[in-house]
């Protein structure tokens, strides 16, 4: 199936992250939030999903029906993802490919998968010029409209309760903020919009409504033109609940006046999501690149957690190893925050440090110390803090871990955990915490936003490492 064009964008910029230390970036995102007011997390987490719904957001994914065969991206997008769009499986040429026979299978399956694993899904997509069956435009012009409402109330009426949102209308405009000229819009001219969401509502009175569009970023011709369709259905009284913005970037060029561009739409009175971000790189990619893809993923996150109505934000994919990027733009590719192997990236650090202290600088540094220790599994019950650790994600050669910190039966006011590692591992990157390392011997302190612990409870922080995954025995001790 042809996918839709999307413009490559020219001029691609090869800047850096921005290079402030962690403990640093944490200590101005809580000076800062305590200035302005802001709540901070109430307990900074160690995936997207978790760090997310603190913030309260979602984190999302795009699964096709073959990925649900792979174990791996499962068990990754399960562990990392709370909302789940299916990639292909709601689409017209999937679920009514002749008049009137309708097969839901594959939605299904990927419905079926998201709630088993406690995710939502974002319906995807109802009314589209693409991926939509020969049969649709060989339909006289007289019966599109009803064609597509019987399609719309059959599909929605399915998924009834099932899901969170529909993206009921996708990419309808052309980049000149023009309205594509389908078949739609040939039957019913502007009013195919309102007609399918009206007609999704009837449906399922209780999903959120979306138009989604790429290339709508930013502030330009083809947002304007979607914002005043926006500002005229909702004068109209037509249930539109949100705006999605696909966010298929390329590095280097996310728009300055994203978050405006989400806060014009939010000023409406309707929500905002990040849909479907990738963020491509030209390959091979190097590690300027990947550290900008970083910054880059930073700034959508950063975007979405300051505008209140922005709801989620929902990566294209897992993985660089299945994503639609290099076959669709060849010499193209590393869009996604993990690598083919299923490796986190620097896109992904960024990501959980936006979400967990409101910046995407990279939140650990290594430096030297002196301090090595000795290594019970936990401290003697009833003391300040105990520690425990465990494996969430291992690729070849290197792993991902996290740790809870849990304060004893008296409150804690900062805490150090400290272990050895066994077999030469090293620590890649680290969130929720300030690193330093000795020899075999790590030591990890407290961020300045989750040192405070009341008595018994917990906080986490996480990180990436190289070698073989390991659960070294840790102490935690309370200066
Ligand atoms: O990821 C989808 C890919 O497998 C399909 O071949 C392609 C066909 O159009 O659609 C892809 O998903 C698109 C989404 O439905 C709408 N926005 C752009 C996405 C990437 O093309």
């Amino acid at each position: 199936m042809k996918p839709p064009n999307h413009p490559k964008q020219p001029g691609r910029s090869r800047g850096r992250a921005r290079g402030l230390a962690g403990g640093l970036a944490a200590a101005l995102a809580a000076v800062t939030a305590a200035a302005v007011g802001l709540a901070m997390p109430a307990q900074a987490a160690s995936t997207l999903k978790a760090s997310a719904e603190a913030r309260g957001r979602y984190f999302g994914t795009a699964l096709t029906r073959g990925d649900l065969g792979n174990g791996t991206l499962t068990n990754l997008a399960a562990a990392e993802f709370d909302m789940v769009t299916p990639g292909n499986e709601m689409k017209w040429d999937a679920t009514e490919p002749s008049r009137g026979s309708f097969n839901f299978g594959s939605g299904d399956q990927i419905v079926s998968f998201a709630q088993s694993h406690g995710m939502r899904v974002r319906g995807h997509t109802l009314v589209w010029h693409a991926q939509l069956p020969a049969w649709v435009t060989g339909v006289q012009l007289n019966q599109i409209q009803s064609v597509m409402e019987n399609h719309i109330t059959t599909e929605a009426t399915h998924y009834k309760g099932k899901v969170y949102s529909w993206d009921v209308v996708n990419e309808p405009y052309n980049e000149d903020g023009t309205l594509r000229q389908d078949v739609f819009y040939k039957a019913m001219g502007a009013n195919y919009i309102a007609n399918a969401l009206r007609a999704a509502h009837a449906a399922d009175p209780n999903a959120k409504l979306y138009i989604n569009d790429y290339n709508i970023e930013g502030i330009n011709a083809k947002s304007n033109a979607l914002y005043s369709l926006a500002q005229s259905l909702l004068s109209q009284g037509v249930p539109l609940h949100g705006i999605g913005l696909e966010s298929h970037f390329v590095v280097g060029q996310v728009p300055s006046s994203l978050q405006a561009n989400m806060q014009r739409f939010a000023d409406l009175g309707l929500d905002v999501a990040v849909t479907e971000i990738d963020d491509r790189i030209p390959m091979p990619a190097d590690s300027s690149e990947l550290q900008q893809q970083g910054a880059d993923y930073g700034k959508v996150v950063n975007a979405c957690l300051a505008v209140s109505r922005c709801v989620g934000v929902s990566q294209w994919g897992v993985d660089d190893g299945h994503s639609w990027i290099p076959g669709t733009f060849p010499g193209y590719g590393a869009a996604m925050m993990w690598d083919s192997g299923y490796k986190p990236k620097p896109a992904y650090t960024a990501a959980l440090n936006a979400l967990n202290s409101g910046t995407s600088s990279p939140s650990a540094s290594s430096s030297p110390s002196s301090s090595p220790s000795a290594s019970p599994s936990r401290s003697p019950i009833g003391g300040a803090c105990s520690a425990t650790i465990k494996t969430v994600n291992s690729w070849g050669g290197g792993f991902q871990s996290e740790v809870t910190v849990q304060a004893g039966s008296a409150p804690v006011n900062g805490w150090t955990v400290k272990w050895t590692w066994p077999g030469g591992q090293t620590i890649s990157s680290l969130w929720n915490g300030t690193q330093s390392v000795s020899g075999s011997s790590v030591t990890v302190r407290n961020a300045s936003y989750n040192g405070s612990l009341a008595a018994g409870a917990s906080a986490t922080f996480g990180f990436t490492a190289n070698g073989s995954a390991a659960t070294p025995a840790l102490t935690c001790a309370s200066p």
